[in-house]
């Protein structure tokens, strides 16, 4: 196995020669280790079943199916499953167009995911790639003036504006949707800005999908510092040219695996759709290892 900093990328490193069922402990921490200090590994030639892809990441950590159904594969319910291609029968496995948005996985959540682990199985030709952000580099480069505004302030995020409508929802009224999901997942409230359990790390707390505010300490809404944070991380960039904006790109055979606590991410908008389908496996890590 052999770990090498990607080429003209501002974070990130390739894995060559890693063999997901030949792995020893030592790779396996090597590879954690290297996720939490370049947030993500770009692991080369996997060919690996969905039974294979999930035990790999119950190696790194504990497993999560994700808490609507739809997204599974009918096979491996942890396996969550992006697809905008029909079955030949017409079906829809998975959902389509996911995550087109700035968000981490489960950020809505009060334990969001350590770990994101991303298969792709069929890959554009063109407008392949998912956009990210470094939020714990995106705070330090704050002004000292946005860092103290920061202090003491909290977030509050849902996943109500990103909720999926499924096929059992049609005809439904969209106030019991609404509803549902707020009983459901009620909105999660967190520090701003919160330290990083595996590596120390300050980050910044928030994303455009997902943070509906931002209350002081005494609950006075701060919707302007909700828009400059947003503004300074590069979140509203609809250029995508923004200093802290990284373009992974990825080809087939490639897992991409990256902390989920520190980047957030954003599905790449492709305007004349092409195939593509990716498998997903989330980890919970509760190893106290410190990068
Ligand atoms: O369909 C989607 O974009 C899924 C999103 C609402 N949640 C992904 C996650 O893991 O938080
Ligand atoms: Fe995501």
């Amino acid at each position: 196995m052999e770990i090498t900093p990607q080429a003209d990328k501002a974070f990130g490193v390739v894995v060559e020669g890693f063999d997901a069922e030949t792995a020893s402990a030592e790779d396996i921490a090597a590879l954690k280790k290297a996720v939490y200090t370049n947030k993500i590994a770009v692991l080369k030639h996997q060919d690996l079943s969905p039974q294979q892809f999930l035990a790999l990441g119950k190696r790194l950590g504990r497993t999560a199916e994700y808490y609507e159904p739809v997204y599974h594969h009918p096979e491996v319910p942890e396996v969550f499953v992006s697809s905008n291609v029909k079955e030949t029968d017409g079906s829809q496995i998975g959902v389509p167009k996911t995550g087109k948005f700035w968000h981490s996985d489960y950020q809505f959540m009060p334990e969001p995911f350590d770990i994101t682990m991303i298969y792709p199985q069929v890959v554009p030709s063109k407008n392949r790639g998912t956009y990210f952000i470094n939020m714990a580099a995106a705070y330090e480069k704050l002004s000292e003036e946005l860092k103290l505004a920061v202090k003491g302030t909290t977030a509050t995020h849902s996943v109500l504006r990103y909720f999926k409508i499924r096929p059992t929802d049609v005809y439904r009224p969209i106030s019991e949707i609404i509803d549902e999901v707020n009983a459901k997942t009620p909105p999660v409230v967190s520090p701003t800005a919160v330290t990083h359990r595996h590596t120390g790390e300050t980050v910044l707390y928030l994303s455009e999908g997902f943070t509906l505010s931002v209350q002081d300490g005494d609950g006075n809404d701060r919707a302007d510092l909700l828009h400059e944070l947003l503004e300074a991380t590069g979140q509203l960039d609809r250029t995508y040219e923004h200093e802290n904006i990284h373009l992974q790109t990825f080809e087939k055979g490639d897992m991409l695996v990256w902390d989920n606590r520190t980047l957030i991410h954003r599905a790449l908008h492709t305007a004349t759709p092409e195939p593509a389908v990716s498998f997903r496996v989330t980890v919970y890590d509760e190893d106290d290892l410190v990068a």
